[in-house]
Order: structure tokens, then C-alpha cells, then sequence
């Protein structure tokens, strides 16, 4: 997509002196970026008590790129980016927005850095302090430091991914293509300042954009005060642990283990319960005394019934969560994919009963052994089964060609 409208978006609250001095300074900046870019500012003010609006305001009679939202009361720092994207990317027609803090942390000269690596085909482009060429201010207390470092480790490592070397820096550049891809999953959720940066980074990365870092030298702010508070460490830790746990229980792999767990569960009960049905036991009597056969005794025919509960147990749930997304709605396609699906099951009882007798055989009968072999079967079952259920009888459904 060409990119010709580019709006830096700068949440603003308290930054009275900040703001007068960093307009002027950005004005310059965009005098030396390539033409081709338009930029423009857009201050996104809380109603900040010091008069930071009026400031803007002012600027904006006499710099026609230099815009002013007003949002009524002070809502946080993702719900101000949020209304300045849906302001950017629509009445201002941006195809770029950045991301930009008002107190002078973010080096306005890496700007054309940015621009650069967007002309490169990027579509997000991160400031990062943490590689060669970006630093921390030196004179940041031990706390904060070891905070932002090991903060940022620890986000790669719960989230499993170490494409990205910073993860709640607030200076970046996002196209409109990855803005539209992630926006709703954004709304309706209330951000601090690095969930904020953290979730929309994350959304973006799993979505399979193309991101890149441009390294830049965060400088501490002189005027004005923080807004970071001890609660916002909290609330970022416990949003990324929600966040990859969402993940994990999205996983088929899980879901399919969370169902067999249940199957277990009920073919254990279900043995215990029959065994004591009185109906079982007739059962079980006529059936011997009319076929003789020795495996139709009480706790056989208890255990097949257990194991047949599973299995629709297991029918169903996998029908219903674990391959919801190739679901099989209509009886004539459950029935037959309901016989295989016992077929399998069977299978993978009796694959189980050939390892655990070849490996005992192998070792021996200790308890341990036994135990092992067991474990190492259940665990092949389990494989077989997954690989049954996804390629035969959960199949991906072929979209069906055009006539
Ligand atoms: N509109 C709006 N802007 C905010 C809010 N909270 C913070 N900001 C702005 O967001 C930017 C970043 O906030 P900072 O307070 O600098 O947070 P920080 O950079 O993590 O911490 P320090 O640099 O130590 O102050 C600044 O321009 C703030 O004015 C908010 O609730 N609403
Ligand atoms: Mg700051």
C-alpha cells in the first residue's frame, strides 16, 4: 500500500510546557522527511487541569497539521490511542499513524528511521531500547532498570516468542493494514499504559505482520511528571500470564488432552458404577451362560460399558470444542464418523495391550516397569488417536471449487 499521510498521535495529560516546546521541534523533523510524506500531529488531551488543550489549540490556527481531540476526563493511556487511531485512520485519512509521547523520552530525529524501514514493505515499526544503537537512561534507579530488562525477558518468554527486543516501548509507527486486523480484538477491553502496548503488539505479531526495530536512546523527562505507577506493573504482569493462558486453552492440542482427561475420568467411574448395577450383573450371567465365553464376566462387560461412555463422551466434546471449527452437524455424517471414531479407539486400546505385553516381555513384570510401559502406551494411543482424529475423521473441509 502506498503510504503518503502519516499522523503522529500524542497522548497528552499535564504536558503543558512539554507540548509547546516538542510541536515546534517535530515541525522541523517533517521539513526533512521525503516529500512524498504528508505528516501531521494529533494531540489526544484528556482535559488535562494545566491547560495543555489551549496550548494546542493555539498551534493549531496557525499549523494546519496540527490537530486536537479532547477526550472529556482522563481515561488512560489505550483508551487515548484508541480514539486517536479511529480519529487518524479516519475523518484525518491517515495510512500511517506513530505513536509518540509528549516529554521528549522518544528522539523525534529517528523519525525518518521509521519512514525508512516502512518504504522497506515493514508494517510496524517499534523503537526499541533494547538493541545495539537504543539505550535506557543511565541514571534510572536499579528498580526501574532491572524492571524494563528482565519486564522484557520475561515477556518473551511467556509469550514464547524472541522476534522482539522491546516490547512496551510507546514509540512506534502502525500501519492502517494492521490497525484494521486488530482494532476489534482492542475495543472492549480496558488497557493501561503497557497492556495496551504489549496486547496490540501481540495481536499484530500473531496475525503474522511484517515488524521491525529501529534502536533509539530513551531520554528521561525533564518536565512534567510521570504517570507510571506501581499498579501498572501488576496489571502488565498479570495481562500477559491471561493472555498466553488464553492461548494455551485455545489450542486444539489442549482441548483434545482436556477431553481425554474426562474420558478417563468417566471410564474409571463408569467401571466402578456398572460392576455394581444389578442389571449389569443379570446381564453379564445370561450372556455367559448362553456363550460360554470367559471375558463375559461382570467387570469385562462393566469395563466395556465404561469404555463405550467414554468414547461418546469423547465423541462429543471433540465434535463440539476440540474440532468445533469442522464441526459434523448432520446424523448421516456423525453416524458413520461416530463407528470409525469407535474403530480408533479400539485400535488404540489394542495398540496399547501389544506394548505394554512387548515391553513387559522386555523388562519384565516389575511395578515399575509395568507402569512405565503403560505410560509410554497411553502415550502413543494418545498421538495416534490425535493424528486419526485430524486427518480422517475431522478432515479439513476443502472449500468446494468454483463452478
Ligand atoms: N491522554 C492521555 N495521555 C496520557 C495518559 N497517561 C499518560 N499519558 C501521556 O502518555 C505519554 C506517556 O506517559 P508517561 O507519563 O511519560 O509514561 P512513561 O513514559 O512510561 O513514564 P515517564 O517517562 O517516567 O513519565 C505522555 O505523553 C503522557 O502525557 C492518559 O491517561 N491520557
Ligand atoms: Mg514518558
Amino acid at each position: 500500500m502506498k503510504i503518503s499521510r502519516v499522523v503522529m498521535i500524542i497522548p497528552t495529560y499535564n504536558e503543558k510546557e512539554n507540548i509547546s516546546k516538542l510541536i515546534p521541534v517535530l515541525q522541523q523533523v517533517f521539513s526533512r522527511v521525503p516529500k512524498k510524506y504528508e505528516m501531521h500531529i494529533l494531540i489526544v488531551d484528556d482535559s488535562s487541569p494545566d491547560g495543555t488543550g489551549n496550548v494546542v489549540e493555539k498551534f493549531s490556527l496557525s499549523n494546519k497539521n496540527v490537530h486536537l481531540l479532547t477526550n472529556p476526563k482522563k481515561g488512560g493511556l489505550g483508551a487515548a490511542y484508541m480514539r486517536g487511531m479511529t480519529e487518524a485512520f479516519g475523518p484525518l485519512k491517515a495510512d500511517l499513524i506513530f505513536e509518540f509521547d509528549a516529554d521528549f523520552s522518544h528522539d523525534p530525529e529517528k523519525i525518518p528511521e521509521f519512514l525508512q524501514k516502512i518504504d522497506e514493505g515493514y508494517e510496524f515499526v517499534l523503537g526499541s531500547r533494547y538493541i545495539p544503537g537504543g539505550s535506557i537512561p543511565p541514571n534510572w534507579g536499579w528498580h526501574r532498570k532491572f524492571l524494563s530488562i528482565y519486564g522484557n525477558l520475561f515477556i518473551n518468554l511467556v509469550l514464547t516468542t524472541l522476534a522482539v527486543h522491546d516490547w512496551t516501548t510507546g514509540y512506534r509507527a502502525i500501519t492502517k493494514k494492521v490497525y484494521i486486523a486488530v482494532r476489534d480484538e482492542m475495543k472492549g477491553e480496558r488497557f493501561t499504559g503497557y497492556t495496551w502496548q504489549i496486547g496490540f503488539l501481540h495481536k499484530a505479531m500473531r496475525k503474522g505482520f511484517k515488524i521491525t526495530e529501529v534502536p533509539f536512546k530513551f531520554v528521561d523527562r525533564t518536565m512534567g511528571h510521570s504517570k507510571l505507577g506501581a499498579e501498572y506493573i501488576k496489571n502488565t504482569f498479570m495481562y500477559i500470564v491471561k493472555v498466553r493462558l488464553q492461548e494455551i486453552f485455545a489450542m486444539r492440542v489442549f482441548k483434545f488432552g482436556m477431553v481425554g482427561g474426562l474420558g478417563f475420568v468417566i471410564n474409571t467411574l463408569g467401571l466402578f458404577l456398572f460392576s455394581r448395577l444389578p442389571v449389569v450383573v443379570s446381564l453379564s450371567n445370561a450372556l455367559y451362560t448362553t456363550t460360554k465365553l470367559s471375558m463375559v464376566n461382570v467387570s469385562g462387560l462393566a469395563a466395556a460399558l465404561g469404555a463405550e461412555c467414554a468414547i461418546i463422551s469423547n465423541f462429543t466434546w471433540n465434535n463440539l470444542w476440540t474440532f468445533h471449527d469442522r464441526k459434523l452437524t448432520s446424523a448421516w455424517s456423525i453416524f458413520p464418523k461416530f463407528i470409525q471414531f469407535n474403530l480408533a479407539s479400539f485400535g488404540a486400546v489394542a495398540i496399547q495391550f501389544l506394548v505394554v505385553g512387548a515391553g513387559t516381555a522386555v523388562t519384565g513384570q516389575t511395578t515399575f516397569w509395568r507402569f512405565f510401559w503403560l505410560v509410554v502406551a497411553t502415550a502413543i494411543g494418545m498421538v495416534l488417536n490425535y493424528i486419526v482424529y485430524s486427518t480422517f475423521i475431522w478432515k479439513v473441509k476443502k472449500p468446494h471449487p468454483a463452478v
